[in-house]
């Protein structure tokens, strides 16, 4: 490879995943730019793009599997080794607990979720069936909603919205949707458009408004339900959409009805004239577009925000049009549509398949027989990213068997018994299911960059051993399968078609059967995208129409396309009117009443004394997206060119108050743990308010030197701060005590 060549890729550090072009050089990633060819991004990154390099190259790679002594060191151990003890180690836990007593949690980050696909072939034929991710600790309150209302997930079109509305999110820092800064720069400019934003902060995003409802922290439910009501009392819903597509409209009606708008005003801190301003604004734009984020999602009464919020476009009838909010296709779903069903110690919801994070430690430290036994994580951080740290480690060293698989010796990975190491995302095929759009929905599958690092192995290949050490499959009944992928794709598709009718048990496993047979046909190392021709099939069959507009034949040529289109492709291009047809419902009509979410509402009229307390007068929001966050996916600090320490934001009155200087050190202390932090006083805080930002206070080691810059937001996080229908953390909203040091 020439250095001056551009080749394609994409962007791991948040969902955007926007595509960039990169040249390299000695296997670094020397110059880095916007992609144009990409068919979501179309050229745009921020700042954090450009400085991947210390992602992919750092001093913390790791470049062995390893095996913990009984003093707690790690040897390095020879892969077969490794893959023969794991294989081993869960198959003695299965055969004396019970399979269902693995629990799996990850499988995938902001930039990689083809590993966590081919996960299932070992832990269905192990018998494991509790998992999480991180999604468990934001969208599974939402995601309960979405079901309700429409069996689906909605994303709003925000490059053409009249009207973008921003609930708990910032998307000048946390982005999220394509050109987010593109796009909110346009909105801003335009005197025909508006922004409303409801935030405690004064954010980036929050500058740019038209309407900031600068709620008081964890008040949001009054500010939206009094924005909902002034829809309803001032006859501003679009009856017409109502009619036709929505049931269950008047017992919500009666419920709004009865809100005193003035009231739940006074109680979020927001002026009414400004509600009813924002209200009316809403509901006279041609087009509106939202979206709600961590500041409602890990704050309280989450659940009920997300229904909320969701009120306000229904009730508007901002849907099914050009700028509003949108049911999408997917290409992998993110969540499964298995219904809420319990965690097997505490008796949480299980929603969409998902343990929620916050219970994982109790899961586990208990002498409940139920409780899990062993644990393999890949691609995430627990014993950092969950709530209570403290109590998240010592569940963990509590396992009879855990292991990690991870680029790095993690927080997480430091209590496991083995640690095997992946492949960077530049060294493998990779991907996202991160595939939210509506008209036009995009996904990209990038080619490798460099060979993997010596001594790692991409996750397809980690699992597949895996599975193989179990022998899920007898290798005679996938022969014919991978004669026929030699052939070509046209005869693969016949005779897997026979294969499955005559075998179906192959489908349960069927990542790993495509790896093991279309795998090891497809060109350049891209053994790991033949799950890819299952999900295209799939996606043919869902969405004929729209993929053939997108210019797929058929579930192949899709594959093709998806093979071969380097910058990614548009896997299917919808009409407005698609939109009803994804409703999961019989009658394809949004169900808008939901009962536990009437009497949430009902009850916000009783007083609710504040979470804070003269011990912990301040609301702490730990863990706030800035422009050198990217959860705990880089770890060398050199990645930041400021913010170095993370610091603690505090209002002005508070820091006169306390005595605080800007640049000083602080001691925040909280119920679960304490802190030292570096202060910034920013007039963009309110009194009361203070906030840290996520991924910090993860070490680095370079020539034995080790730095944990900023501060770990979970070593101050409790788990039982948590929604009571989702069981989502506060992390926003978490009482604490400053003084000055
Ligand atoms: N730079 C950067 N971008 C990222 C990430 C990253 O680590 N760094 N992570 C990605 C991920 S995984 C996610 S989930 C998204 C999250 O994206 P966001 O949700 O936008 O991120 P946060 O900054 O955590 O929280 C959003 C806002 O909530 C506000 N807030 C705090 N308390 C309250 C409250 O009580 N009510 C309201 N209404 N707002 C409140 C904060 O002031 C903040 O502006 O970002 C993604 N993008
Ligand atoms: N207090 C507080 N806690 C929070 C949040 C908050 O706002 N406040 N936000 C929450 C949210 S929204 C999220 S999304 C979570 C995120 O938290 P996690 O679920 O822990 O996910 P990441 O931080 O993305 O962790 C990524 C891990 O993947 C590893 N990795 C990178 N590349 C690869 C690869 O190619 N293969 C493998 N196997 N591993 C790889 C990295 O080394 C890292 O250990 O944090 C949550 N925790
Ligand atoms: S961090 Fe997100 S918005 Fe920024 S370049 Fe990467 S993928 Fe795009
Ligand atoms: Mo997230």
């Amino acid at each position: 490879m020439t250095v001056d060549e551009w080749q394609h890729t994409a962007c791991i550090l948040c969902e955007c995943n926007c595509g960039i072009v990169v040249q390299v050089q000695d296997r670094t990633l020397a110059k880095i730019r916007g992609d144009k060819q990409h068919p979501a991004s179309r050229g745009y990154t921020c700042n954090k793009a450009l400085r991947l390099d210390h992602y992919q190259n750092n001093a913390n790679r790791l470049t062995s599997p390893m095996r913990r002594r009984d003093d707690g060191s790690y040897e390095e151990i020879d892969w077969d080794t490794a893959i023969a003890e794991v294989a081993e180690g869960f198959q003695r836990i299965a055969k004396t607990y019970g399979g269902e007593r693995i629990f799996y949690y990850g499988g995938g980050g902001q930039g990689n979720h083809l590993g966590g696909a081919y996960s299932s072939a070992f832990l269905k034929t192990l018998g494991s069936r509790y998992r999480s991710n991180a999604l468990a600790q934001e969208k599974t309150g939402e995601a309960w909603v979405d079901a309700h209302l429409y069996g689906g997930h909605t994303r709003g079109e925000f490059e053409h919205a009249e009207v973008a509305v921003f609930v708990g999110k910032n998307p000048w820092m946390s982005q999220s949707f394509p050109r987010a800064r593109v796009v909110l720069n346009e909105i801003a400019n335009d005197p025909a458009r508006s922004m409303v934003v409801i935030d405690p902060v004064v954010t980036d995003t929050a500058r740019m408004a038209d309407y900031h409802l600068r709620v008081r922290p964890g008040t949001d439910a009054w500010c939206l339900a009094a924005l909902a009501a002034v829809l309803v009392q001032e006859n501003l819903c679009d009856e017409t959409f109502l009619a036709e597509h929505v049931t269950g409209v008047d017992a919500v009606r009666a419920v709004l009805g009865d809100v005193d708008v003035a009231d739940y005003a006074r109680r979020c801190g927001v002026d009414e004239q400004l509600i009813r301003a924002a209200s009316r604004r809403i509901a006279g734009a041609g087009s509106v577009a939202v979206f709600e984020d961590l500041g409602v999602q890990q704050s309280p009464n989450s659940t009920l925000c997300s229904y909320l919020n969701k009120l306000l476009w229904i009730l508007t009838g901002n849907f099914a049009k050009r700028g509003a909010q949108h049911l999408h296709s997917t290409f992998a779903p993110l969540f499964s549509k298995a219904g809420v069903g319990r965690t097997p110690v505490t008796g949480a919801p299980v929603i969409a398949g998902l343990v929620p994070s916050n219970v994982v430690p109790q899961e586990i430290l208990t002498d409940h027989p139920d409780r899990f036994r062993a644990m393999i994580v890949e691609s995430s951080n627990p014993a950092h990213s969950i709530a209570d740290s403290a109590a998240v480690r010592a569940a963990l060293a509590e396992l009879e068997f855990l292991v990690v698989i991870d680029v790095a010796m993690t927080e997480t990975a430091r209590q496991a018994h083995y640690v095997l190491p992946a492949a960077s995302q530049f060294e493998k095929p990779e991907a996202t299911f991160f595939n939210l759009e509506f008209p036009h929905n995009t996904f990209h599958l990038r080619h490798r960059l460099f060979e993997p690092l010596a001594g790692t192995l991409p996750e397809p290949e980690i699992w597949a051993r895996l599975a193989r050490a179990l022998g899920v499959v007898d290798d005679a009944e996938l022969r014919p399968l991978r004669k026929a992928a030699a052939d070509g794709l046209a005869p693969f598709t016949a005779e897997f078609l026979a294969t499955v009718s005559s075998n179906p048990a192959l489908t349960k496993v069927l990542p790993y059967v495509l790896y093991e047979t279309l795998g090891a046909a497809l060109p350049d190392g891209l053994a790991g995208a033949a799950a890819l021709w299952g999900l295209a099939q799939k996606a043919a069959m869902t969405y004929p129409d729209a993929v053939r507009r997108a210019g797929h034949a058929d579930g192949n040529a899709l594959f093709e396309a998806i093979l071969t289109q380097r910058s990614g492709v548009t896997f299917t291009v919808h009409e407005y009117a698609d939109d009803f047809n994804l409703i999961g419902h019989p009658d394809h009509k949004i169900a808008l009443a939901m009962p536990e979410m009437l009497d949430e509402i009902r009850a916000l009229r009783a007083d609710r004394p504040p979470l804070t307390s003269h011990e912990f007068p301040i609301v702490l929001s730990a863990g706030e997206r800035r422009a050198y966050t990217a959860n705990d996916i880089i770890r060398d600090p050199a990645w930041r060119k400021r913010d170095a320490d993370g610091a603690l934001r505090v209002s002005v009155e508070d820091a006169d108050a306390l005595g605080l200087v800007d640049g000083g050190r602080a001691l925040v202390t909280t119920a679960a743990g304490r802190a030292e932090a570096s202060v910034e006083i920013s007039d963009t805080m309110l009194p009361g308010h203070a906030s840290l930002p996520n991924g910090y206070g993860l070490d680095y080691s370079d020539d034995g030197k080790v730095t944990v810059p900023g501060v770990a937001p979970n070593a101050l996080t409790s788990t039982e701060w948590r929604d009571a229908f989702a069981g989502t953390p506060w992390h926003k909203h978490v009482p604490a005590r400053i003084e000055r040091l």
